[in-house]
């Protein structure tokens, strides 16, 4: 840090100059992002609100009401009224959060969890953090998780069956309805990561889309993470984890008896987080309603469909399935898709690159200009990959 202090003007400058380089949403050219610019509203609010702590509660019960009534609409949304739970920082939070809960709901010396090989990495990090064994189940054809798989890898150190709602690669629903049944026959906690699907699967099915049941409604569901901060399109720094009932919180809250507000307990890992983004997320629930929420969610299904048949119809690409929700893989049986994607970046496009497709999330930032733009630029790399006649590598896609 410098000695002597700059003035604003100068650093607005400044800081104009430094952050150039960052990729804007409005461009339409990030691709493969899971986050969104907020909503307009969010922003202002986010603004107005930016000092509260949900940290120390006793000292915002206001802000710490809104957050109840945040995670009631969502539970709602999730088919329990009376799930309870907090918003955190994200998705990676709430995972651990459940996990942390479903390991102390069991009497484990070397607690495992069970998740699907799709998992997010925030698996990975809730076992290297809380010293659990984890277990990744493959994949069925249809990139789900295998059921028997699952049953299969169940031990007597089992404390967690995990299934997703809308994986990370492909969007995909796993057999939520079936992992339910193996979890209840069992007695073993099971976690819903929803953290993209939770607010995008409610409104798809009040769409008409033929939706799965994969949250409260099913009886094993203990627990389910969804973020505002993807979908719901809320200031990022905002998770979400909902519990089927207190009881599975009460017993594994941390005691913080020195709060200026008050004695009270916390059960998220962080201790001092955001009040303005829930606030923020409020405001947004409260402004677009279900009816505005399907609306964008329409919109985005819709471009989804166009990206994926315009895909379809670029010789030497194509989807890795049909798509499921606003998330479009595609692969190469011709070409490296490594190359396709450098050449893409090369033309300004950010897409998500996993081992085998490159993966589009068709946020409420895109239209359709940039789905166009997009698919004559894949048209033209891969055209000019075919004169090249360049590297050609089949590999089929298993990992994910
Ligand atoms: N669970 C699932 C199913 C996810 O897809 C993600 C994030 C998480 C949990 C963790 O959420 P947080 O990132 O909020 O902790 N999935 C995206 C991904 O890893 C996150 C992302 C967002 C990546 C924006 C890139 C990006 O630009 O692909």
């Amino acid at each position: 840090m410098q000695e002597f202090g700059v003035p604003e003007k100068e650093i607005i400058l400044r800081l104009t100059k430094l952050l150039k380089d960052d990729k804007k949403y409005d461009s339409g050219r990030i691709l493969g992002s899971m986050c969104t610019k907020p909503l307009t509203i969010a922003i202002k609010i986010y603004q107005d609100f930016f000092d509260k702590n949900l940290g120390d509660p006793g000292l915002f019960p206001a802000t710490w009401a809104i957050e109840r009534d945040v995670i009631r609409m969502m539970s709602t949304l999730l088919n329990n009224p009376n799930g309870v739970g907090y918003c955190c920082s994200g998705g990676t939070e709430a995972n651990l959060i459940a996990m942390r809960m479903a390991r102390n709901s069991h009497d484990i010396k070397h607690p495992e969890i069970i998740v699907p090989l799709s998992a997010h990495a925030s698996f990975d990090k809730a076992a290297d953090l809380m010293n659990l064994d984890i277990i990744k189940v493959p994949l069925n054809e249809n990139y789900q998780v295998d059921v028997e798989g699952v049953r299969a890898a169940i031990s007597k150190n089992t404390v967690a069956i995990v299934g997703i709602a809308g994986t990370t690669s492909l969007g995909v629903i796993d057999p939520i309805k079936e992992l339910n049944e193996i979890a209840i026959e069992n007695d073993i906690y099971f976690h819903v990561d929803a953290a993209f699907g939770g607010l995008v699967l409610p409104f798809l099915k009040r769409l008409g889309y033929n939706i799965p049941k994969f949250d409260f409604t099913l009886d094993g569901v203990k627990s389910i993470t969804a973020d505002p901060h993807k979908m719901g399109m809320s200031p990022i720094g905002t998770g979400g984890i909902i519990f089927r009932d207190a009881s599975i919180v009460r017993s594994n809250a941390f005691e913080i008896p020195y709060l200026a507000g008050g004695n009270f307990k916390q059960a998220t890992i962080i201790g001092t987080r955001s009040g303005a983004s829930v606030i923020a997320t409020w405001a947004i629930f409260k402004y677009l309603g279900i009816d505005g929420y399907s609306k964008i969610v329409k919109k985005c299904m819709n471009l989804t469909h166009i990206l994926s048949k315009g895909i379809k119809q670029i010789d030497g690409v194509s989807p890795v399935i049909d798509p499921i929700i606003n998330i479009v893989g595609f692969e190469s049986d011709r070409y490296n898709i490594h190359t396709i994607d450098r050449e893409l970046r090369k033309r300004g496009w950010a897409l998500g690159a996993f081992p085998n497709f490159l993966r589009i999330v068709v946020m409420p930032h895109i239209r359709k200009c940039h789905i166009d733009e997009f698919l004559s630029d894949l048209e033209d790399i891969v055209h000019h990959l075919k004169e090249k006649s360049s590297y050609v590598q089949k590999t089929p896609v298993k990992a994910f």
